[in-house]
């Protein structure tokens, strides 16, 4: 499965049954990552996006080593750019999924 088939399973996944639990260690972390996307998306009352401001706040408390100087907010700008495919300044899961791929790739040592 690919990334992005695997991320839209994952967005149905998170409109479904709230109180689905999952005992297998991938499917608990597609739901973290879902579950903190929503947390983080949701500070500004509009969950299905998030802001730069909801953008820095996540990478900087929850992806503090994979993504180095984070609290740089020119870093901030350029990754929010990188991945903000329509250009609104905000990021769906979607948009947001991309550098999880990213790291992922990364942190597993495969190339690009
Ligand atoms: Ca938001
Ligand atoms: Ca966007």
């Amino acid at each position: 499965m690919d990334l992005l088939r695997l991320a839209a399973w994952c967005c149905r996944l998170s409109q479904g049954s709230r109180t689905t639990l999952t005992s297998n260690a991938m499917e608990a972390a597609i739901n973290t990552l879902v579950n903190q996307f929503k947390t983080f998306a949701g500070n500004d009352g509009k969950d299905e996006t998030l802001s730069k401001e909801e953008f820095k706040s996540l990478v900087t408390s929850q992806l503090p080593t994979l993504v180095k100087n984070g609290s740089d907010p020119a870093v901030i700008e350029g990754l929010m750019n990188s991945l903000d495919q329509n250009n609104d300044g905000e990021l769906t899961f979607m948009e947001f999924w991309q550098l999880i791929g990213r790291l992922a790739n990364k942190l597993g040592g495969y190339s690009q």
